[in-house]
């Protein structure tokens, strides 16, 4: 399997809160570097470098608005003679709800965000655009020929939404490669979401729409980030109504239970009969990974990825999230070394 990789991921590594203080964030650098260097370990396969897509491509997952708004956030936060991370500290929420964006960037970083977690530095953009483009250029792979590929992105995307960010992810990088699979001729996408915490943005992306099926698996939502969507009963909407299907599970799950739900995934999936399939990559299942509360052990994500190879289609690994970074590369490269397999051998 090839990998696709962008060293511009090293531009990014914002503050977060932690403790009552700002803090270097568990979205950093080392995450991918990690996972580049198992990737090459193991001989995954051909490591390749992402080419540049026009904004256009963004722009059809999120909003022109939104895509204007990251691009030029730092350039408007810094004219006002700030040189620390832009951050929003006010939101629209419920009756503050408004479709009129603030012209002053304090305003619009409240306005296009779900939360503090996504900090703006001076070269964010370019990282973010990076990351994209790493999955646009496995999506490209995949239309290829390519039976599977890994976008090694970084940052991850899942929590973007059409016109926020939010959760370390600013555009989403699954979506605009799903996005991009259907413009270029599929059908109908699947997009399963494997990461820990429910995948809000890709799902508010493709709620009302029946020609991607987006399905997740994470953790509560009343006890979990981004604990405001991922119920079970949020299926869809208009034409969407029935193509989301989300699979909380509890404080510690392990593998035994998480495989059971991975199988009813698996079988929604193939039953939609999808062209192509998406994996929101995140290895924050893990059992020790700082921010999350899943027991999946390093040796569950092999499984993982043989479970995954029975949708039976060409299928684009996207890497979201996961904070253990010393285990990082052996677990998201797992789950690729294990969908190998899988694939090898039912091709026999
Ligand atoms: C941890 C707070 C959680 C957001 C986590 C986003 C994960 C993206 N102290 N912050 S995969
Ligand atoms: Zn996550």
């Amino acid at each position: 399997m090839l990998t696709v990789f962008n060293p511009a991921h090293r531009l990014h590594h914002g503050t977060e809160l932690k403790d009552g203080t700002l803090a270097p964030s568990f979205e950093k650098p080392s995450r991918a570097d990690t996972v580049l260097a198992r990737v090459t370990e193991v001989g995954l396969g051909r490591v390749i470098d992402a080419t540049s897509y026009d904004r256009l491509c963004y722009v059809r997952a999120h909003s022109e608005r939104y895509v204007r708004f990251l691009e030029s956030a730092w350039a408007q936060w810094s004219a006002t003679g700030r040189t620390h991370d832009a951050l929003p500290l006010v939101w629209p929420v419920r009756d503050l709800a408004t479709a009129v964006e603030p012209a002053f960037i304090d305003g619009k970083l409240g306005f296009f965000a779900m939360d503090a977690g996504a900090p703006i530095t001076a070269t964010t953009w370019d990282a973010v655009k990076g990351s994209a483009d790493v999955a646009l250029t496995g999506a490209d792979l995949i239309l290829a020929g390519h039976s599977s590929a890994f976008a090694l992105c970084r940052p991850p995307g899942h929590h973007a939404a059409r016109e926020y960010m939010g959760g370390y992810c600013y555009l989403n990088n699954a979506a605009i490669a799903a996005q991009r699979l259907l413009d270029q001729g599929a059908r109908r996408v699947a997009v399963l979401d494997v990461d820990f915490h429910h995948g809000n943005g890709t799902q508010n992306i493709f709620y009302d729409r029946a020609d991607v099926l987006f399905v997740s698996l994470h953790g509560e939502p009343s006890i979990s980030y981004p604990y405001f969507s991922g119920y079970e009963s949020e299926t869809g909407v208009d034409d969407g109504k029935g193509y989301t299907f989300n699979l909380p599970l509890p404080r510690g799950t392990d593998w035994a239970l998480y495989q059971q739900a991975l199988a009813r995934a698996i079988d929604k999936i193939k039953s939609f009969q999808p062209d192509q399939l998406v994996v929101s990559l995140g290895v924050d299942t893990f059992e020790n990974d700082p921010i999350s509360h899943f027991k999946l052990r390093s040796e569950d994500y092999l499984p993982m990825g043989e479970l995954i190879a029975c949708v039976g289609v060409p299928t684009l690994f996207v890497m979201e999230g996961g904070y253990m970074v010393d285990e990082i590369g052996v677990n998201a490269v797992n789950v690729l070394l294990g969908y190998e397999q899988a694939s090898a051998s039912a091709s026999r």
